[in-house]
Protein backbone atom coordinates (compact mmCIF):
# COMPACT_ATOMS: atom_id res chain seq x y z
CA UNK A 1 0.00 0.00 0.00
CA UNK A 2 3.21 2.02 0.46
CA UNK A 3 3.58 1.91 -3.22
CA UNK A 4 0.29 2.74 -4.69
CA UNK A 5 0.25 6.65 -4.69
CA UNK A 6 3.76 6.53 -6.24
CA UNK A 7 2.39 4.02 -8.94
CA UNK A 8 -0.22 6.23 -10.01
CA UNK A 9 2.02 9.09 -10.12
CA UNK A 10 3.42 9.26 -14.01
CA UNK A 11 6.99 10.10 -14.06
CA UNK A 12 8.21 13.25 -15.06
CA UNK A 13 8.76 12.47 -18.99
CA UNK A 14 5.70 11.55 -19.16
CA UNK A 15 4.05 14.44 -17.40
CA UNK A 16 5.97 16.61 -19.72
CA UNK A 17 5.36 14.57 -23.00
CA UNK A 18 1.95 16.64 -23.87
CA UNK A 19 3.05 19.53 -22.99
CA UNK A 20 6.16 19.14 -25.30
CA UNK A 21 4.08 17.75 -28.31
CA UNK A 22 1.69 21.00 -27.92
CA UNK A 23 4.72 23.22 -27.66
CA UNK A 24 5.81 21.23 -30.61
CA UNK A 25 2.74 21.66 -32.74
CA UNK A 26 2.27 25.30 -31.85
CA UNK A 27 5.80 26.21 -32.88
CA UNK A 28 4.66 24.49 -36.04
CA UNK A 29 1.37 26.69 -36.40
CA UNK A 30 2.97 30.23 -35.51
CA UNK A 31 6.41 29.44 -38.03
CA UNK A 32 4.45 29.61 -41.01
CA UNK A 33 2.60 32.60 -39.95
CA UNK A 34 5.98 34.26 -39.24
CA UNK A 35 7.20 32.93 -42.14
CA UNK A 36 4.30 35.04 -43.86
CA UNK A 37 4.30 38.26 -41.99
CA UNK A 38 7.94 38.28 -43.03
CA UNK A 39 7.27 38.31 -46.68
CA UNK A 40 4.52 40.51 -46.37
CA UNK A 41 5.52 43.19 -49.04
CA UNK A 42 5.55 46.51 -47.79
CA UNK A 43 2.84 48.21 -48.64
CA UNK A 44 3.01 50.21 -51.73
CA UNK A 45 1.65 53.86 -51.32
CA UNK A 46 -0.87 54.53 -53.96
CA UNK A 47 -2.90 57.15 -54.39
CA UNK A 48 -6.17 56.35 -56.22
CA UNK A 49 -8.63 58.51 -57.53
CA UNK A 50 -12.11 59.39 -56.15
CA UNK A 51 -15.77 60.48 -57.55
CA UNK A 52 -15.45 64.64 -57.78
CA UNK A 53 -18.40 64.83 -55.13
CA UNK A 54 -17.25 62.79 -52.63
CA UNK A 55 -14.35 65.34 -51.50
CA UNK A 56 -12.61 65.32 -48.48
CA UNK A 57 -12.70 67.93 -46.27
CA UNK A 58 -9.83 70.98 -46.72
CA UNK A 59 -7.83 71.87 -43.65
CA UNK A 60 -7.47 76.06 -43.64
CA UNK A 61 -5.19 77.30 -40.14
CA UNK A 62 -6.79 80.75 -38.82
CA UNK A 63 -3.55 82.18 -37.19
CA UNK A 64 -2.89 85.57 -35.59
CA UNK A 65 -0.57 86.82 -38.28
CA UNK A 66 -3.32 87.25 -38.90
CA UNK A 67 -3.78 84.86 -42.27
CA UNK A 68 -5.20 81.95 -43.82
CA UNK A 69 -2.78 78.76 -44.05
CA UNK A 70 -3.34 78.51 -46.96
CA UNK A 71 -4.89 80.86 -48.60
CA UNK A 72 -5.50 79.55 -51.65
CA UNK A 73 -8.58 77.08 -52.18
CA UNK A 74 -10.09 75.14 -55.00
CA UNK A 75 -13.19 73.47 -55.25
CA UNK A 76 -15.38 71.95 -58.24
CA UNK A 77 -18.57 73.02 -59.66
CA UNK A 78 -21.54 71.40 -58.70
CA UNK A 79 -20.36 70.17 -55.81
CA UNK A 80 -19.98 71.36 -51.53
CA UNK A 81 -16.66 71.94 -50.36
CA UNK A 82 -16.19 71.10 -47.08
CA UNK A 83 -13.88 73.77 -45.35
CA UNK A 84 -12.35 72.08 -41.48
CA UNK A 85 -11.57 75.95 -39.60
CA UNK A 86 -8.63 75.78 -37.40
CA UNK A 87 -8.52 78.56 -35.21
CA UNK A 88 -4.61 78.28 -34.32
CA UNK A 89 -4.50 81.86 -32.29
CA UNK A 90 -5.72 83.20 -29.60
CA UNK A 91 -8.19 85.65 -31.41
CA UNK A 92 -11.23 84.87 -32.48
CA UNK A 93 -12.00 84.83 -36.42
CA UNK A 94 -14.54 84.39 -39.25
CA UNK A 95 -14.21 82.67 -42.43
CA UNK A 96 -16.76 84.15 -44.62
CA UNK A 97 -16.49 83.81 -48.45
CA UNK A 98 -18.15 86.26 -50.90
CA UNK A 99 -20.47 85.28 -53.26
CA UNK A 100 -19.58 87.69 -55.65
CA UNK A 101 -17.57 85.79 -58.31
CA UNK A 102 -14.10 87.63 -59.42
CA UNK A 103 -14.64 90.72 -56.90
CA UNK A 104 -11.48 91.42 -55.43
CA UNK A 105 -12.68 93.48 -51.99
CA UNK A 106 -10.50 96.60 -50.87
CA UNK A 107 -8.15 96.66 -47.80
CA UNK A 108 -8.42 100.31 -47.23
CA UNK A 109 -12.01 99.96 -46.33
CA UNK A 110 -13.05 100.09 -42.62
CA UNK A 111 -14.58 97.14 -40.91
CA UNK A 112 -17.61 99.21 -41.24
CA UNK A 113 -17.55 99.34 -44.86
CA UNK A 114 -16.47 95.93 -45.26
CA UNK A 115 -19.32 94.41 -43.10
CA UNK A 116 -21.79 96.97 -44.65
CA UNK A 117 -20.59 95.14 -48.21
CA UNK A 118 -21.13 91.41 -47.49
CA UNK A 119 -24.79 92.43 -45.72
CA UNK A 120 -25.30 94.18 -49.05
CA UNK A 121 -24.11 91.16 -51.05
CA UNK A 122 -24.15 88.03 -49.11
CA UNK A 123 -21.92 85.82 -48.74
CA UNK A 124 -21.52 82.07 -49.42
CA UNK A 125 -19.97 80.89 -45.90
CA UNK A 126 -19.69 82.73 -42.71
CA UNK A 127 -18.50 80.82 -39.69
CA UNK A 128 -16.78 82.77 -37.15
CA UNK A 129 -13.97 79.84 -34.78
CA UNK A 130 -13.34 81.25 -31.06
CA UNK A 131 -9.73 80.65 -30.49
CA UNK A 132 -8.24 77.45 -30.46
CA UNK A 133 -11.73 75.89 -31.47
CA UNK A 134 -12.34 73.91 -34.82
CA UNK A 135 -15.71 74.65 -37.04
CA UNK A 136 -16.54 72.95 -40.26
CA UNK A 137 -17.59 75.63 -43.04
CA UNK A 138 -20.06 73.91 -46.31
CA UNK A 139 -19.86 75.98 -49.26
CA UNK A 140 -22.12 74.79 -51.87
CA UNK A 141 -20.54 75.37 -55.67
CA UNK A 142 -23.72 75.44 -58.09
CA UNK A 143 -22.95 74.00 -61.44
CA UNK A 144 -22.62 77.77 -62.73
CA UNK A 145 -19.85 78.70 -60.40
CA UNK A 146 -17.03 76.84 -62.52
CA UNK A 147 -14.17 79.02 -63.51
CA UNK A 148 -14.91 81.58 -61.16
CA UNK A 149 -13.52 82.54 -58.13
CA UNK A 150 -14.24 83.96 -54.58
CA UNK A 151 -13.03 85.89 -52.16
CA UNK A 152 -13.17 84.67 -48.66
CA UNK A 153 -11.99 87.24 -45.57
CA UNK A 154 -12.08 87.33 -41.70
CA UNK A 155 -14.44 89.58 -40.53
CA UNK A 156 -13.07 90.49 -37.23
CA UNK A 157 -12.60 94.12 -37.54
CA UNK A 158 -8.90 94.93 -38.99
CA UNK A 159 -8.20 91.25 -39.58
CA UNK A 160 -8.64 91.72 -43.90
CA UNK A 161 -6.87 94.87 -43.59
CA UNK A 162 -4.09 93.03 -41.94
CA UNK A 163 -3.78 90.78 -44.79
CA UNK A 164 -6.34 87.89 -43.79
CA UNK A 165 -8.03 87.37 -46.97
CA UNK A 166 -7.58 84.59 -49.59
CA UNK A 167 -9.14 83.20 -52.98
CA UNK A 168 -11.81 80.05 -53.22
CA UNK A 169 -11.28 78.64 -57.45
CA UNK A 170 -13.70 77.24 -58.77
CA UNK A 171 -12.30 74.43 -61.63
CA UNK A 172 -15.37 73.25 -64.05
CA UNK A 173 -14.09 69.33 -64.22
CA UNK A 174 -17.92 68.33 -64.17
CA UNK A 175 -17.51 64.87 -62.82
CA UNK A 176 -13.61 64.31 -62.74
CA UNK A 177 -12.04 62.12 -60.85
CA UNK A 178 -10.30 63.58 -57.71
CA UNK A 179 -6.26 62.62 -56.73
CA UNK A 180 -4.79 63.73 -53.47
CA UNK A 181 -0.47 64.36 -53.91
CA UNK A 182 2.41 66.17 -51.65
CA UNK A 183 6.02 67.24 -52.14
CA UNK A 184 8.23 67.18 -49.73
CA UNK A 185 11.81 69.04 -49.09
CA UNK A 186 13.30 65.09 -49.55
CA UNK A 187 12.75 65.79 -53.36
CA UNK A 188 9.86 63.44 -53.39
CA UNK A 189 6.19 62.84 -54.56
CA UNK A 190 4.23 60.94 -51.76
CA UNK A 191 2.29 58.51 -53.38
CA UNK A 192 4.54 58.10 -56.27
CA UNK A 193 2.10 56.01 -57.88
CA UNK A 194 -1.55 57.22 -58.51
CA UNK A 195 -4.58 55.11 -59.96
CA UNK A 196 -7.95 56.42 -61.96
CA UNK A 197 -10.43 53.96 -63.35
CA UNK A 198 -12.57 56.51 -65.58
CA UNK A 199 -15.84 54.78 -66.82
CA UNK A 200 -15.20 56.59 -70.00
CA UNK A 201 -12.82 58.96 -72.44
CA UNK A 202 -11.80 61.74 -72.33
CA UNK A 203 -11.79 62.00 -68.40
CA UNK A 204 -11.27 64.49 -66.35
CA UNK A 205 -9.02 64.21 -63.61
CA UNK A 206 -8.08 66.61 -60.96
CA UNK A 207 -5.04 66.30 -58.72
CA UNK A 208 -4.72 68.00 -55.55
CA UNK A 209 -1.34 69.04 -55.06
CA UNK A 210 0.12 70.09 -51.39
CA UNK A 211 3.16 70.90 -50.52
CA UNK A 212 4.44 69.70 -47.36
CA UNK A 213 8.02 71.59 -47.08
CA UNK A 214 9.31 74.59 -47.96
CA UNK A 215 10.74 74.15 -51.38
CA UNK A 216 8.66 75.18 -54.49
CA UNK A 217 8.31 72.02 -56.92
CA UNK A 218 6.06 71.19 -60.48
CA UNK A 219 3.68 68.71 -61.03
CA UNK A 220 4.33 68.53 -64.79
CA UNK A 221 2.42 65.46 -66.11
CA UNK A 222 3.87 64.23 -69.77
CA UNK A 223 1.41 63.72 -72.13
CA UNK A 224 2.65 61.10 -74.15
CA UNK A 225 1.31 57.56 -72.18
CA UNK A 226 3.69 54.73 -71.49
CA UNK A 227 6.70 56.86 -72.28
CA UNK A 228 9.35 56.82 -69.67
CA UNK A 229 11.33 60.10 -69.00
CA UNK A 230 14.66 60.66 -68.10
CA UNK A 231 16.13 63.31 -66.04
CA UNK A 232 18.36 64.04 -69.28
CA UNK A 233 15.77 64.28 -72.08
CA UNK A 234 13.06 65.85 -70.03
CA UNK A 235 13.66 69.31 -71.34
CA UNK A 236 14.02 68.42 -74.90
CA UNK A 237 11.10 66.01 -74.45
CA UNK A 238 8.23 68.88 -72.83
CA UNK A 239 10.04 71.07 -75.85
CA UNK A 240 8.72 69.18 -78.39
CA UNK A 241 5.74 67.32 -76.59
CA UNK A 242 4.23 70.09 -74.01
CA UNK A 243 3.35 68.49 -70.91
CA UNK A 244 -0.48 67.35 -70.25
CA UNK A 245 -0.43 70.03 -67.07
CA UNK A 246 2.23 71.48 -65.48
CA UNK A 247 1.65 73.50 -62.30
CA UNK A 248 3.79 75.40 -59.90
CA UNK A 249 3.53 73.70 -56.12
CA UNK A 250 3.74 77.28 -54.06
CA UNK A 251 6.87 77.17 -51.80
CA UNK A 252 5.16 76.74 -47.83
CA UNK A 253 4.15 73.95 -46.10
CA UNK A 254 0.47 73.47 -46.35
CA UNK A 255 0.07 75.68 -49.45
CA UNK A 256 -1.78 73.77 -52.86
CA UNK A 257 -2.24 73.76 -56.42
CA UNK A 258 -4.65 71.69 -58.09
CA UNK A 259 -3.47 70.02 -61.47
CA UNK A 260 -6.98 69.83 -63.92
CA UNK A 261 -6.28 67.44 -67.37
CA UNK A 262 -8.10 66.04 -69.47
CA UNK A 263 -6.98 62.17 -70.09
CA UNK A 264 -8.02 60.72 -73.82
CA UNK A 265 -6.91 57.06 -73.52
CA UNK A 266 -5.83 54.48 -70.65
CA UNK A 267 -2.09 54.25 -70.32
CA UNK A 268 1.08 54.80 -67.40
CA UNK A 269 1.35 58.73 -67.01
CA UNK A 270 4.95 60.14 -66.12
CA UNK A 271 4.79 63.00 -63.51
CA UNK A 272 8.12 64.61 -62.86
CA UNK A 273 9.19 67.98 -60.96
CA UNK A 274 10.81 70.31 -63.18
CA UNK A 275 12.90 72.19 -60.91
CA UNK A 276 16.51 71.78 -61.79
CA UNK A 277 18.25 68.77 -59.98
CA UNK A 278 14.32 67.80 -58.56
CA UNK A 279 13.69 64.56 -60.99
CA UNK A 280 17.28 63.48 -61.01
CA UNK A 281 17.05 63.30 -56.99
CA UNK A 282 14.30 60.83 -57.57
CA UNK A 283 11.17 63.08 -57.84
CA UNK A 284 9.04 61.61 -60.32
CA UNK A 285 5.86 59.20 -59.57
CA UNK A 286 3.34 57.14 -62.50
CA UNK A 287 -0.03 58.06 -63.09
CA UNK A 288 -2.22 54.91 -64.09
CA UNK A 289 -5.41 55.91 -65.62
CA UNK A 290 -7.53 52.82 -66.22
CA UNK A 291 -4.22 49.90 -66.09
CA UNK A 292 -3.35 48.08 -62.95
CA UNK A 293 -1.00 49.53 -60.46
CA UNK A 294 2.24 47.29 -60.97
CA UNK A 295 2.46 44.44 -58.13
CA UNK A 296 5.55 45.95 -55.81
CA UNK A 297 8.43 43.35 -56.27
CA UNK A 298 9.30 41.00 -53.35
CA UNK A 299 12.98 41.24 -52.23
CA UNK A 300 15.11 38.63 -53.16
CA UNK A 301 16.69 38.47 -48.95
CA UNK A 302 13.22 38.21 -47.48
CA UNK A 303 12.60 34.95 -49.68
CA UNK A 304 15.72 33.55 -48.38
CA UNK A 305 15.00 33.76 -44.66
CA UNK A 306 11.56 32.21 -45.89
CA UNK A 307 12.78 29.24 -46.93
CA UNK A 308 14.41 28.47 -43.93
CA UNK A 309 11.78 29.54 -41.77
CA UNK A 310 9.26 26.94 -43.62
CA UNK A 311 12.17 24.18 -43.52
CA UNK A 312 12.40 24.32 -40.55
CA UNK A 313 8.47 24.89 -39.65
CA UNK A 314 8.60 21.32 -41.81
CA UNK A 315 10.98 19.54 -39.72
CA UNK A 316 9.19 20.37 -36.63
CA UNK A 317 6.29 19.39 -37.43
CA UNK A 318 7.46 15.83 -38.64
CA UNK A 319 8.81 15.26 -35.11
CA UNK A 320 5.81 17.24 -33.62
CA UNK A 321 3.65 13.84 -35.49
CA UNK A 322 6.27 11.47 -34.74
CA UNK A 323 6.06 12.42 -30.72
CA UNK A 324 2.08 12.56 -31.10
CA UNK A 325 1.91 8.70 -32.65
CA UNK A 326 4.78 7.37 -30.19
CA UNK A 327 2.94 9.01 -26.84
CA UNK A 328 -0.78 7.58 -28.57
CA UNK A 329 1.10 4.12 -28.72
CA UNK A 330 2.99 3.80 -25.44
CA UNK A 331 0.85 5.87 -23.21
CA UNK A 332 3.80 7.34 -21.91
CA UNK A 333 6.79 9.13 -23.49
CA UNK A 334 9.84 8.08 -23.56
CA UNK A 335 9.71 4.11 -21.93
CA UNK A 336 11.93 4.72 -19.00
CA UNK A 337 14.91 2.21 -19.28
CA UNK A 338 14.45 -1.12 -17.43
CA UNK A 339 10.59 -0.45 -18.55
CA UNK A 340 8.58 -1.09 -15.68
CA UNK A 341 5.08 0.90 -15.37
CA UNK A 342 5.63 0.79 -11.85
CA UNK A 343 8.43 2.17 -10.92
CA UNK A 344 9.20 5.19 -8.72
CA UNK A 345 9.91 8.03 -10.34
CA UNK A 346 13.80 9.18 -10.78
CA UNK A 347 14.74 11.27 -7.96
CU1 LIG B 1 10.70 69.64 -56.89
Amino acid sequence: MSDEPSRRRPGPWRRAAPWLVAGLLLATASLPIAAAVERLPSAPLVGFARGANASAPVTVNLTDTPRFVPHALLGTSNSTLTVLLVNQGSYSHTFTVSRVPHFVLNTSWTPTQLSAWFVANGSLANVSVAPGQEMYANVSLNASVGGDSFEFVSLVPFQFQAGMYGFLNVTNSGPGLLLSENTTDGLQFVPNQLAASPAHYPASVDVLVTNTGSLGHTFTLAAQANYTLSPANFTQYFAAHPPLVSVDVPSGAGLTVWANFTVLAPGVYQYICEVPGHFASGMTGNLYVGVPVPAPPTPPSTAVVATWVLAGSAALLGIGVALAVVASFTGRFPRRPGGGAHGHPPA
